[in-house]
């Protein structure tokens, strides 16, 4: 049905929270949960060479330092008998009650404390497992009616934050992965551009880079090939979460292709164009799978996410670069359009 299906140099990733028992704000879980390690298995054997944590995932926080230690080595020893690898941590501050306003953000400054600390914790994990890569997605970090938070105080907190985990390690590179609201009604750094100023600010700006997800990127009623592209042209763009959205909604997470093939298209014309991967970044996955399927068929939103991008990958390598300079050159974009699509439904 299609080429050769050579991903190049793309490796793919996805987190273990990508395999999920459906619980919903609005429902229970309707699925038995699957093991850690049978999750693990199934990326190995189905082609993934990369593992997202977040810090929790990776490691029982609850348990004493050496007992922790002595997991992770495991951890990662046990990884990379599979053939994986741990892509990032990102410290998940959104859980626990203890940060019900926020962590680096909240008006509480022991809440602050508590959650710098947590973050160091999380940095000193990921260097554990072997990555420097370390994730923000600032969840709770905004308000859910403007005058709980001072606006320029809040990003100052974010900036000194950012600052304090640079400064205590000198090798990590933060990731922000922004969106602009959800679970709060209005996010501090809601978009990648937000967050690559707020970058710029920082003691050591190359260290500080974004992750983009599609679906956050179609939240702020951006393109996520532009955000791409944006991120691209900065040397920013260390590491993408594909998946799709359906308009302006809740995060769905949709699987990757599933809502709008030419969106899926053009993410991966741009990061073929512009060799992504070629400094060791994954093609992240962060999809979730409908609730009505049983246990046997949870998976296949992962599976189904990578088949669209290596589908989408053939076809993006089947466009004529001479004919789309020549079409660009006329400014015949009617024509233009009309080419990509027909070489989406394989008219071509
Ligand atoms: C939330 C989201 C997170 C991050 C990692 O919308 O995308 O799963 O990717 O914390
Ligand atoms: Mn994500």
């Amino acid at each position: 049905m299609w080429g050769e299906k050579m991903a190049g140099i793309f490796r793919f990733s996805f987190g273990p929270w990508n395999i999920h028992e459906g619980e919903d704000p609005f429902g229970l879980p309707v699925r038995e949960s699957f093991d850690f390690w049978k999750k693990m298995e199934f990326a190995a054997r189905e082609g993934f060479e990369g593992i997202q944590f977040h810090d929790d995932d990776a490691v029982d926080l609850s348990l004493s330092f050496s007992e922790q230690e002595r997991n992770l080595n495991e951890l990662r020893e046990r990884l990379a008998d599979l053939g994986l690898e741990v892509e990032f941590i990102a410290p998940r501050l959104w859980v626990d009650p203890f940060y019900a306003d926020g962590g680096f953000t909240a008006n509480d400054p022991k809440v602050r404390e508590k959650a710098l600390a947590r973050s160091k914790r999380a940095v000193d994990i990921a260097r554990a497992l072997g990555t420097e890569r370390i994730v923000i997605w600032p969840a709770r970090e905004g308000t859910y009616c403007r005058e709980t938070k001072d606006a320029k105080l809040a990003v100052e907190r974010f900036l000194e934050y950012i600052n304090a985990l640079l400064e205590y390690d000198k090798e990590i590179k933060i990731l922000g992965e922004m969106k602009p609201n959800e679970p709060m009604d209005s996010c501090f750094s809601p978009t990648a551009g937000h967050f690559l100023a707020l970058a710029e600010n920082t003691i050591d700006p190359s260290r500080v880079g974004v992750l983009i997800e599609s679906a956050h990127a179609v939240l702020a009623n951006l393109e996520p090939s532009d955000e791409m592209g944006f991120a691209l042209a900065l040397g920013k763009l260390w590491g993408i979460h594909l998946n799709d959205q359906n308009n302006l909604k809740f995060d769905q997470d949709k699987t990757f292709g599933s809502v709008n093939l030419r969106r899926a298209f053009s993410q991966i014309y741009l990061l073929d164009k512009y060799n992504y991967g070629q400094n060791g970044e994954y093609v992240g996955l962060d999809v979730k799978v409908m609730r009505t399927q049983n246990f046997e068929q949870s998976l296949k939103h992962l599976i189904y996410s990578k088949e669209y991008f290596l589908m989408l990958l053939d076809k993006v390598r089947s466009v004529d670069e001479n004919k789309l300079e020549q079409l660009r050159a006329s400014r015949d974009y009617e024509e233009l359009d009309f080419y990509i699509n027909k070489i989406i439904l394989g008219y071509d």
